[in-house]
């Protein structure tokens, strides 16, 4: 395995903006009159913004036109964005900033595969914009992870092969994508959720390198 690019998923890997999807979601789903909770919340992780909404409106048996929905998914936008508005350097998590760098110096490429439409947003909050060759973002894909596009686009635009690249995810749906991409997956969390990666480690630390064979 010759690895030349790594991609990273953003939310779960690079920050914890989890959390913040849960409280927009959650003010959402208050003012239709039901409660939405933080177990119920790990549904929706690396899920498209529609899908969540849909899973959502599910949860609390409420079923709306198209119309609404759309206006629905705004209004959470809002206020998510009243949060990631908010953030800084200091919520990026940890050991994910020297990876970043040990990579760069080991001349391989950085790439960003994420669902969300505002990744950009973020990056430049928390200052990482730079460290990344390639950002594919949920405004450059039509189809959501579990589909591979995401990942397939972001290697395509580091001029690389599926099997050359390594895909950090936290979510089962993006380690499927990156799966089905034909690319090394590292699961970012916890073995039972994600035992489908080929390895799983709870977070970024010095002797990934030796795991992963990138010299
Ligand atoms: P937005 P990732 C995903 O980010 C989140 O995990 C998921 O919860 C969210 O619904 C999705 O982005 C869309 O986000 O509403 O900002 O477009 O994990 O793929 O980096
Ligand atoms: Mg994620």
């Amino acid at each position: 395995m010759e690895i030349r690019g790594c991609i990273f998923d953003l939310d779960g890997v690079i920050v914890d903006t989890a959390k913040y999807h849960y409280l927009a979601w959650k003010r959402l789903a208050n003012t239709l009159s039901f409660d939405f909770s933080e177990v119920h919340n790990e549904q929706l992780k690396g899920v498209s913004r529609m899908r969540s909404l849909d899973i959502i409106l599910q949860l609390g048996n409420v079923e709306l036109s198209e119309e609404e929905k759309l206006r629905l998914a705004a209004e959470k936008n809002q206020w998510y964005l009243e949060y990631i508005l908010q953030m800084d350097e200091s919520e990026i998590l940890p050991g994910v900033t020297d990876f970043l760098e040990e990579l760069r110096r080991k001349d391989v490429r950085i790439a960003l595969g994420s669902a969300s439409k505002n990744a950009q947003t973020i990056l430049e909050k928390i200052n990482l914009s730079s460290s990344f060759d390639v950002i594919v973002d949920g405004n450059m894909v039509e189809k959501a992870k579990p589909d591979p596009e995401v990942f397939i686009i972001g290697a395509e635009l580091m001029r690389l092969e599926p099997h050359q690249c390594i895909v950090f995810e936290d979510a089962q749906a993006g380690v499927a994508a990156a799966l089905n991409a034909g690319m090394y997956c590292v699961g970012i969390g916890e073995e039972d959720v994600l035992g489908n990666a080929h390895i799983v480690i709870p977070g970024f630390q010095e002797s990934i390198f030796l795991r992963l064979r990138i010299s």
